[in-house]
């Protein structure tokens, strides 16, 4: 009888590179993945030629996920579908998680920097979020808060505010 394959399967939250890892496995690009949450849509198999299949599943998150707090970071890093959340709102508390954590030198956030980046100064009166995304908006994206906040998510996506870590442990 001819062995069966061995068949596995790559489970996780949404953006966390498992359809990536699929493709590094099988050397090429076989599934669809990108920086965003949601690109798998269904699940599908993958064959190997060395005896091995792997299916690759659209990303999960918990049914009970509960703790706003997880769900705010996931939002934060992309990792839940932008239709699920508000971004303005999860702009605006991103900039709260900054302000709270960046006198903690574990969380690697450095106010000067991204006063620089956007040419707003945090002590001069811009610690509440409403107000920096006006001023931000008037001078980065002709006013519009909107676009603002998108930018601001981006930027810290794509590490352009630094290796900010949302998460210290508690102990520091
Ligand atoms: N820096 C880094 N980026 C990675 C790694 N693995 C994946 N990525 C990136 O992470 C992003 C998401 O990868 P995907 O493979 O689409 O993630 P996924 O878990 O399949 O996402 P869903 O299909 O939405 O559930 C892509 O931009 C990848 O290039 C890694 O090891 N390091
Ligand atoms: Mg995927």
């Amino acid at each position: 009888m001819k062995a069966r394959s061995i068949r596995a399967l790559t489970l996780g939250f949404p953006n966390v590179g498992k359809s990536a890892l699929i493709n590094r496995i099988a050397r090429k690009r076989v599934v669809e993945s990108a920086r965003k949450a949601g690109v798998t849509r269904s699940l599908r198999w993958i064959r190997l030629n060395n005896g091995i299949d792997l299916l690759d599943a659209p990303g999960i998150i918990p049914p009970d996920l509960d703790n706003q707090k997880s769900a705010l970071n996931l939002a934060i890093c992309d990792d839940i579908g932008e239709a699920a959340y508000d971004l303005d709102s999860v702009a605006r508390e991103f900039l709260r998680i900054i302000l709270k954590l960046h006198t903690n030198p574990v969380s690697n956030i450095s106010l000067e920097q991204i006063s620089k980046r956007y040419s707003i100064d945090f002590d001069k009166n811009f610690k509440d979020p409403d107000q920096w995304i006006k001023l931000a908006s008037e001078k980065h994206t002709s006013g519009n808060q909107r676009r603002m906040a998108n930018k601001l998510l981006e930027d810290f996506r794509t590490q352009m505010l630094g290796k900010i870590c949302l998460e210290v442990p508690s102990e520091f």
